[in-house]
């Protein structure tokens, strides 16, 4: 099993990762993970933060010669700004962040101490377990990627793209939408947002080619494919829905239009003409894309704060205003992107078993194999 802790406050010294259950002989290499932390880093409107770091990796452990070696791999992105026992108290919660739940929770009289974790800076982390994931789906052809698909009240138009016009087009966009006119329209957005210190969210969609059939089980709850990655995006901060292929405007279509007919060439094999399921039928994935959808609620710190109570003195005040993002949707799709390819790698190892990449490969390869002669 393939699993991960993190560890780190946003302005403490580091923030680290331990991912445990990765085969041996997968060629690591560092500035991958590195690229990956840079395309988190990036979006239009970030914050100043993103200008004060330089997130790298400094791998510590579970890792020789630039190959796994089967152990623990432990990770450490530093932090410049390290300046958490310099900042201020906090006092005033901010509405829709963990501050006031947090403080109640811990018994914490210094909101500091909660923001300081549930920060997403967090996910610096978790991009680093998930650009090694991303490294080990490569070896068996499968390939991650994300775009933003709605950013506040502008949408994009750009249904029936590849997976490669999506690479392109979005890995270009200041806000990484596949539509050029509506990534101009995004940024004026967040422009027009921040100009009136509020923020803006969004919905970003992950896309997985070249997964293979039968990943996944309907057998057991904690098995399915599709709550496997529904959790796991669901955990990224600020995301407040998830949905697969057509999601939620499934409620709205008859089944007849819904459900992705079956097809059969000799060469193809079993395949489909749409992909509404989004790559998932009955927690299993199907051998199509699989394809998440994710809200991000607007960030919780407002230039123009809104009401709240001081925790000591109980008094009406305005919330606190800390140094934020406007906007972070772009960011969050890369950190999903990190989160799925580790439930996928993860769902890879359970199905082929092994402890090194050559064992995964040869059963992977028998599957195949068993799957074309059905
Ligand atoms: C983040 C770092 C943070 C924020 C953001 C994400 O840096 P700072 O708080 O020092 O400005 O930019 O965190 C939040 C939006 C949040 O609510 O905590 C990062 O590295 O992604």
């Amino acid at each position: 099993m393939l699993r991960y802790l993190t560890s780190g406050e946003s302005h403490g010294k580091c923030m680290l990762t331990i991912l445990d259950g990765m085969p041996a002989g997968l060629r690591i290499d560092k500035s991958a993970i590195d690229s990956e932390l840079c395309r988190r880093m990036a979006g239009y409107g970030r914050g100043k933060r993103m200008k004060i770091e330089r997130d790298t990796v400094e791998i510590l452990s579970g890792v020789r010669k630039s190959v796994t070696i089967g152990s623990p791999i432990a990770m450490m992105v530093k932090n410049v700004d390290q300046s958490i026992d310099k900042l201020p108290i906090v006092l005033e919660p901010r509405p829709g962040h963990a501050d006031l739940a947090g403080a109640l929770k811990y018994d914490m009289k210094d909101v500091r101490s909660v923001l300081e974790r549930a920060s997403a800076r967090e996910t610096a982390a978790r991009v680093s377990a998930g650009a090694i994931a991303k490294l080990l789906l490569s070896e068996f052809g499968i390939r991650v990627t994300s775009h933003v698909t709605v950013i506040g009240g502008v949408a994009a138009k750009n249904r029936g793209l590849s997976f490669s016009q999506i690479v392109t087009v979005a890995e270009k966009s200041p806000v990484r939408c596949a539509d050029p006119s509506a990534s101009r329209l995004m940024c004026e957005e967040i422009e027009r947002a921040m100009a009136s210190g509020d923020t803006l969210g969004g919905v970003f969609e992950v896309v997985i080619e070249g997964v293979p059939p039968g990943l996944g089980s309907y057998s057991q709850w904690d098995k399915r494919l599709d709550a496997n990655l529904a959790k796991a995006v669901m955990s990224i901060q600020a995301i407040k829905g998830v949905g697969f292929g057509m999601g939620f405007e499934m409620a709205r279509r008859r089944g007849s239009i819904v459900h992705d007919e079956i097809f059969y060439d000799k060469t193809k094999g079993f395949y489909r003409k749409t992909n509404n399921a989004g790559g998932i039928e009955g927690g299993i994935s199907t051998g199509e894309a699989i394809i998440i959808t994710a809200v991000m609620k607007p960030i919780s710190t407002l230039l123009k704060p809104l009401s709240s109570v001081n925790i000591k003195t109980k008094k009406a005040v305005k919330a606190t205003v800390e140094r934020s993002d406007v906007c972070a949707v772009p960011a969050a799709g890369i950190v999903a992107e990190a989160v799925s390819a580790i439930e996928i790698a993860n769902a890879v190892i359970e199905k082929f078993g092994g402890d090194s990449v050559t064992e995964i490969k040869r059963n992977l390869k028998g599957y195949l194999d068993q799957v074309r002669k059905f």
